[in-house]
């Protein structure tokens, strides 16, 4: 059988994912390092509808319902990052995410977050990076620190993992390097309901926490209305008027798992023009 054929196959029935070899995750992650290649940092979308999935950390379920219910031909589905630790079956999760990715490229986007960069910035604890061994670690390492960062859309939303990068314009998302302080800002940032640019790094979980008047900021250097992200399971579902929505989409986090849903066809100024949905 074909190698696309077989991660075609995956929508049908997801399970055989955990029946990869080793020879065949090692290709895998071959294919998918060149198709992140070919990608820039910054994907635009343009019609249809977005389906945006928060953290998914291991709960390879919500993946699951995800993609049963969502990967269509009209839609785009974008996942924001954190496949990865947590959540009882990761290496499952970000297989399934990867070959989907190799089979429908067009429409599935699987964004960085900061738990896909542990060779770049280690964290503890971080469950399915410690238990792969010295060359899967490195082949891992070598593909998910070449995901995308950042989607836009042409009526109003910007889309990333954590937050917004201090770049002069979206062109300069293209420039990012990894391990620079936008990339940083948009791995590892925390928002906080309260005015202000950037509020210091948390003395806990030395993460960037940025305000208000900095979100006010890029947003309007970016002529974007509503930023949709994740990362920060703590965070209220709606800040700064309605213009910031946190999704999160891990049962390893939060009782209900939540995604959004944008018609790119209408203009989107709120979370009001979002719809927030439970799977
Ligand atoms: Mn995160």
């Amino acid at each position: 059988m074909g190698e696309m054929k077989k991660y075609e196959r995956m929508i049908q029935d997801p399970d055989i994912v955990s029946a990869l070899t080793r020879d065949e995750i090692e290709n895998l992650l071959m294919e998918a390092e060149k198709r992140f290649e070919a990608e820039q940092n910054l994907i635009w979308l343009k019609s249809g509808r977005a389906i945006f999935v928060g953290d998914t950390h291991g709960d390879f379920d919500a993946s699951k319902k995800v993609i049963a219910s969502y990967l269509r031909p009209e839609n785009k589905v974008i996942f924001l990052g954190d496949y990865v630790d947590r959540g009882p079956e990761s290496l499952e999760n970000i297989n399934y995410l990867l070959s989907l990715k190799l089979a429908y490229p067009e429409h599935l986007f699987l964004l960085m977050g900061n738990h896909e960069a542990y060779g770049i910035t280690p964290f503890y604890p971080a469950d399915f990076w410690d238990r792969l061994d010295r060359e899967m670690h490195q082949r891992y390492a070598s593909v998910l620190t070449k995901l995308p960062l950042v989607v836009c859309t042409e009526n109003g939303v910007i889309a990333l993992h954590g937050a917004l990068p201090d770049v002069e314009n979206l062109e300069g998302i293209d420039e990012i390097v990894i391990g620079s302080e936008e990339w940083r800002q948009i791995t590892w940032g925390d928002w906080q309901e309260r005015s202000g640019a950037f509020l210091g790094d948390d003395m806990f979980t030395g993460r960037p926490q940025f305000g208000e008047d900095y979100f006010k900021e890029i947003m309007a250097r970016f002529g974007k209305n509503i930023l949709i992200r994740s990362h920060q399971p703590a965070a209220q579902r709606a800040m700064f008027n309605g213009r910031c929505l946190t999704i999160f989409t891990s049962s390893a986090y939060v009782p209900s798992r939540t995604i959004a849903i944008v018609d790119l066809g209408k203009r989107v100024m709120t979370v009001e023009d979002v719809s927030v949905e439970a799977i």
